[in-house]
């Protein structure tokens, strides 16, 4: 077990103390990092006390630590699970060999650019997110979506970590760039599309967390599989805070669907959900179909060179290597999948490591649907006969082998003008974003009390009640 040394400006398990330089570089970075909080983080809330968990540790214990805290005082720390003995490299040309603790001079750029992509999406969702809380459905929701930007100001801490301790001057200067770049911006826009998309509204909040934090959790997966022991080890870390930014994501849509369907059974079935002042199904639908194929986009290309690379060298692995697979080079092997051949859909066999992008999104996408089970039932219990589904893995994609043609939800071919004509069928349009507006014009900040568009959750966070002041809201 690595100790934890909490009493330093940067709480860490690193022995951060041991090395000076490292520290110093860091010491000068976080108050870059607190002035892009003050600015980009939750609007209007950084005075009151809001009760939040904060990691002391990688153990059971060490990261049940509940409490009061100001955010711009909230301990963001440097966390690595610990080390596994004498690992080794788990997949591709160098498996059987020893991690490595340094980075090899042949694969630095290339790592280089995995750990600031995967930076970027940090900051980036906590810039989407940033107005949310002025229109909380409740102080339960609003303490959860503090606590998953905290969290992801943490993370982007993990890989700031990385590249301050091992890309010397290149990544002092990458980490300066994490908190340049901005969410939507025009001029210097983050790096991956979804995360440039606007979060304006709860239900969109409720989606990207079901949706595109579980890309965040298959992309830490993959990485925690790196032959690179110390990104392994921070992205194993990660992944159990991402647990919890994900149940956010499932019970708040699950409660948005529990009180649809509760409206409807009032409405009388055929009546106007909006009307009373609740989410209708048609725009739920919408809205997974949105984020749901913005986040598939977050996988890159289906054939990848890229990812092949990655796969033989080391980098990045499939999802629980180990456990899911039996053969692990990779190789003489190929994988069958959709692509276009001269603007058609046709089946091809490519090389499996070249479809390694495509076989991580298959685990995604089996995970998403768990989801979608789960709300369909909520819906079957209250007797309704709708259901929610995903949309084809080809719909309304923007990168890859479908990102220039257009397909219908159930995956058809169709022209970009059919697709422009019926668009707002399937995507949230003006008026699914105005009427959403309307519902999530004023926050409720009174503990207990819900929105009417949202069912309050089974219960409240660590033994805490429903109605517990989990912000303390500062009315000067
Ligand atoms: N948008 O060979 P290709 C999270 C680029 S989320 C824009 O198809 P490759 C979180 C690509 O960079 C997890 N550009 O794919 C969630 C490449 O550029 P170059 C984030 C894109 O290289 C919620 C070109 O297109 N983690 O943690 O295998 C809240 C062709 O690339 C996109 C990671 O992403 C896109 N969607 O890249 C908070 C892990 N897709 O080389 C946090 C690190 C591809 O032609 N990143 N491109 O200039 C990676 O593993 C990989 O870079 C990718 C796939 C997943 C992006
Ligand atoms: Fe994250
Ligand atoms: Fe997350």
């Amino acid at each position: 077990m690595s100790s934890v040394v909490n009493d330093t400006k940067i709480p860490n398990n690193v022995d951060l103390a041991s090395d000076k330089k490292l520290q110093r570089a860091l010491e000068q970075w976080q108050p870059s990092f607190i002035d892009w909080w003050l600015q980009m983080g939750p609007e209007g809330f950084q005075k009151d006390d809001v009760w939040l968990r904060t990691a002391v540790g990688v153990d059971s214990e060490g990261w049940a630590n509940f409490g009061y805290v100001k955010m711009p005082d909230y301990r963001w720390g440097i966390f690595l699970a610990d080390e596994v003995k004498d690992r080794k490299i788990g997949f591709g040309d160098e498996m059987g060999k020893a991690v490595w603790k340094e980075v090899p001079g042949e694969h630095r750029n290339t790592l280089r650019r995995l750990i600031v992509t995967q930076g970027d999406t940090e900051p980036a969702s906590v810039e989407q997110q940033r107005l949310l809380g002025l229109t909380c459905p409740s102080v339960y929701d609003l303490r959860n979506l503090f606590q998953v930007n905290v969290e992801e100001g943490r993370h982007l801490w993990a890989m700031v970590y990385l590249l301050h301790s091992h890309f010397g001057r290149d990544g002092r200067e990458e980490a300066e760039a994490l908190l340049q770049r901005r969410s939507g911006d025009s001029d210097k826009p983050r790096i991956l599309g979804a995360f440039n998309e606007p979060c304006t509204n709860w239900l969109s909040f409720f989606m990207f967390t079901y949706f595109t934090d579980r890309d965040g959790k298959y992309q830490l997966l993959a990485l925690a599989e790196s032959a690179f022991d110390p990104l392994s080890r921070t992205t194993r870390f990660m992944l159990t805070e991402e647990a919890h930014h994900m149940f956010v994501g499932e019970t708040g849509v699950g409660r948005v669907i529990e009180r649809t369907a509760q409206l409807m059974k009032e409405a009388g079935l055929s009546g106007d959900v909006r009307k009373l002042g609740g989410i209708d199904l048609p725009t739920i639908q919408k809205y997974i179909n949105l984020w749901y194929s913005l986040s598939l986009d977050l996988f890159g290309g289906e054939v990848s060179s890229n990812a092949a690379q990655f796969f033989a060298s080391g980098l990045k692995g499939r999802a629980h290597e180990e456990k899911e697979f039996a053969e692990h080079t990779a190789l003489n092997q190929t994988y069958k999948m959709n692509v276009m051949r001269e603007g058609k859909l046709a089946e091809e066999e490519v090389p499996l490591r070249n479809a390694m992008n495509e076989v991580l999104r298959d685990s995604y996408v089996v995970d998403c649907q768990r989801g979608l089970n789960k709300w369909n039932r909520t819906l079957e219990a209250a007797g309704i006969a709708d259901r929610l589904t995903l949309p084809s893995r080809r719909f309304h994609r923007h990168q890859g082998q479908f990102g220039e043609v257009c397909f219908t939800p159930d995956g058809s071919l169709i022209t970009k003008d059919e697709f422009a004509a019926r668009r707002g069928e399937w995507l949230p349009n003006e008026a699914d974003e105005l009427f959403l507006q309307s519902l999530m014009t004023k926050p409720v900040y009174e503990p207990g009390k819900m929105a009417n568009w949202l069912a309050p959750p089974a219960r409240g966070i660590k033994e805490k009640p429903i109605d517990y002041e989990y912000v303390r809201y500062d009315q000067a």
